[in-house]
């Protein structure tokens, strides 16, 4: 039997200590709280980390007693709210933080060993109040976050890989689905098949597993980790190299995280740049969890930044054609593909056959040549 702490009882222990609304970007290993706090309506998601300890800054502020909920790969968006806002206001947020790439870096994907390993010495150097969840030590752990709210200091109460349970009622669902008959799959395998000679960078989480299943090429950064940065790299490269055609695949939770990168790729006017956003209405990687997408009007929001060509097609009949376009366009272009979530489609990371290393390696060495 697993001795992971019910998911349930975490957020009983949550709501005892006071909290009345959370926050957060998911991390698979709290899917479960994510999802009973989500279905009792107390759930907002946020674009990323620090945005999500500002919102509950504010709520704290507004007399409502918050928390966070987030994996320690964005702890470093949350550092500057940490550092600048809720520390010097003193305002006693709670920041419940999975530790990824910890205790072991090698027990995890490698794109979390530096945090993994850093993350309780970052916390003792800002002078924030911490603690390791163990098996048992909920109480303890909330006792002194008890007192760090009494101080009006924030406290992280930091969790291991796998020692929270997963949410046992049925899965969670995403959106009205209507109208869409695409999958990450028939996309990623269309814009292969249609691919010569581009450089290609592959967000985080299933998009980059998908890409390295159906066609691995040199000419492919796999992106693991600093998601939401998936289109800043690739204008770095358009502009670098203006040669070359760079596309970028993206999912709508990553693309969200840094939405004012597409503002600088529009600015910037890389011709060259095709940037595509494969929006599933969800963080499809940590379990579906729904996003902020459903509703929004991307070809308003492309047209807005000021993306020279906006696309975009959420059926199967007209993909080939929506993809053709969009690589054969003036760039900067932004083609935004709708597809249901296919959860149960899930492949091994590239990383379980090449390192984060080669994978740059190779990818700088194809790069160079013209
Ligand atoms: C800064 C940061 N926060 C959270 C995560 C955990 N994480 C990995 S993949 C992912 C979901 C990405 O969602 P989306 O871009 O919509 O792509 P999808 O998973 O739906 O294909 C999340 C939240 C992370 N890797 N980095």
């Amino acid at each position: 039997m697993s001795d992971a702490l019910p998911a349930a009882e975490l957020v009983a222990a949550l709501r005892a200590f006071g909290v009345q609304r959370v926050t957060g970007v998911p991390c698979g290993h709290l899917a479960g709280p994510w999802t009973l706090f989500d279905r009792a309506g107390d759930l907002m998601p946020a674009a990323s980390e620090g945005a999500a300890l500002a919102i509950a800054a504010g709520w704290e502020l507004g007399g409502a007693q918050a928390a966070v909920l987030c994996q320690n790969s964005g702890f470093g968006n949350l550092v500057n709210p940490l550092t600048s806002l809720v520390l010097p206001y003193r305002i006693p947020v709670l920041v419940v933080m999975t530790l990824r790439g910890w205790p072991d870096p090698s027990g995890d994907e490698p794109q979390h060993a530096v945090m993994g390993a850093s993350s309780r010495a970052l916390l003792t150097e800002l002078g924030v109040a911490h603690e390791v969840l163990r098996p048992n030590g909920l109480g303890a752990a909330l006792a002194d976050a008890a007192r760090a709210r009494a101080e009006d200091r924030p406290f992280f109460l930091l969790v291991p890989r796998g020692s929270i349970g997963p949410y046992l009622g049925a899965p969670p669902t995403v959106g009205p689905m209507a109208s869409t008959e695409l999958t990450r799959a028939k996309v990623v395998s269309e814009l292969l098949d249609r691919l010569t000679g581009q450089l290609l960078v592959t967000t985080t989480g299933y998009l980059s597993r998908q890409v390295h299943h159906e066609r691995d090429r040199p000419e492919t950064l796999y992106m693991q980790g600093s998601m939401g940065h998936a289109a800043a790299i690739g204008l770095g490269l358009a502009t670098a190299r203006p040669d070359r055609g760079v596309v970028v695949l993206d999912g709508d939770g990553a693309f969200m995280m840094h939405l004012g990168t597409g503002s600088t790729v529009a600015a910037a006017g890389a011709d060259n740049l095709v940037h595509i956003v494969v929006d599933n209405r969800c963080y499809e990687s940590t379990g579906c969890q729904r996003s902020t997408s459903d509703g929004m009007d991307w070809p308003a929001l492309g047209i807005g930044l000021g993306y020279r060509t906006v696309l975009s097609c959420a059926d199967e009949r007209s993909l080939a054609e929506t993809l053709e376009s969009a690589l054969k366009s003036s760039g900067p272009v932004l083609c935004v593909l709708r597809v249901a979530p296919t959860p149960d489609e899930v492949h091994p990371r590239a990383t379980a056959d090449i390192g984060l290393d080669v994978i740059a390696e190779r990818f700088r060495a194809t790069g160079l040549q013209s």
